[in-house]
């Protein structure tokens, strides 16, 4: 989601929460909540069903199998649905459950979650001026963009390993590598099949415009995912990505980033990083 993830600490940590939306005052202290589902109204009801018709009429064609999969088995499409009811579904596909909560939550306890496999997922849904664009991931990006990949097993377990290598990360003071990764797969990934390239991050698949831009645009550079690279590439929080990296597989995702980061923070922590909109030496470009 459009956001600076290392800003989370600071403003969550910083009670009240200047500039973050979610209601943070009764939080457990895993920053879980109560989703309070009677408390939605018919209204943010039908926003998120229009928000859902709107992807739906997008996606045939860009998003890839898995997701399209995974967005059957969670058959939200008309109302929010109960994150319960989610869970249990979830849990029978990939061992995976929701965690509610107000919204951004500091890193470490993000990872923690997902070490666990839970995924956070944010409660409140944007207002009807926010269709087009949120700065903050709210309950449709998090459930319509990233819950349904989350029944595909081996993605399941990309995201396991992902939170595992981040409380690595946290302690190693890497956090701003694994952001990255995080920001170039899980929330803006490409991946290459025999049909074409297709979409698999959050971040595309609940965008109403950057779902055709990062498919057809010439604009973007689309390069084969390379570890060092994408840990070593700014991005932009607040517009189209000007690199999109491609992989074959999530079993390939699991595999690249299963050795030991140490020895690879400690390289290209010497090195500067790279523009968001820039090639490098040694760049596949697709
Ligand atoms: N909190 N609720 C929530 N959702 C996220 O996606 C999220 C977060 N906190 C931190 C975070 N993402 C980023 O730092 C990731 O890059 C780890
Ligand atoms: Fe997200």
């Amino acid at each position: 989601m459009r956001y600076a993830p290392e800003s989370v600490d600071q403003v969550v940590s910083n009670a009240p929460q200047p500039g973050l939306r979610g209601d943070y005052r009764n939080i457990r202290p895993d920053y879980g909540v109560e989703q309070d589902w009677a408390a939605y109204s018919a209204q943010e009801h039908a926003l998120f069903a229009k928000l859902c018709r709107r992807q739906l009429a997008l996606l045939p064609g860009y998003a890839c199998d898995a997701y399209l999969r995974g967005l059957a088995l969670l058959d939200a499409r008309d109302a929010i649905p109960r994150f319960d009811a989610v869970s249990s579904r979830l849990k029978a596909a990939s061992n995976w459950e929701i965690v509610a909560v107000p919204g951004l939550i500091p890193d470490r306890v993000f990872f923690e979650h997902l070490a666990q496999r839970r995924f956070p997922v944010t409660v409140w849904l944007r207002r009807p001026d926010e269709f087009d664009y949120i700065v903050e991931p709210d309950v449709f990006h998090d459930l319509f963009g990233h819950v349904p990949l989350l029944f595909d097993p081996a993605y399941a377990d990309y995201m396991q390993a992902y939170g595992q290598g981040g409380l690595k990360a946290a302690r190693l003071d890497a956090l701003t590598f694994l952001a990255r990764l995080y920001w170039y797969t899980v929330e803006f990934g490409l991946i290459r099949t025999p049909q074409g390239l297709r979409i698999y991050g959050a971040g595309i698949l609940s965008s109403g415009g950057e779902v055709v831009h990062s498919i057809e645009s010439p604009a973007p550079r689309r390069v084969a995912f390379a570890l060092e690279r994408v840990m070593r590439t700014d991005y932009h929080i607040d517009r189209y990505q000007g690199t999109y990296f491609v992989i074959d597989s999530f079993e390939q995702l699991v595999r690249d980033t299963a050795p030991d980061f140490t020895p690879i923070y400690a390289r290209i922590g010497a090195l500067p990083a790279l523009a968001a909109d820039t090639f490098a030496p040694g760049d596949t470009l697709l």
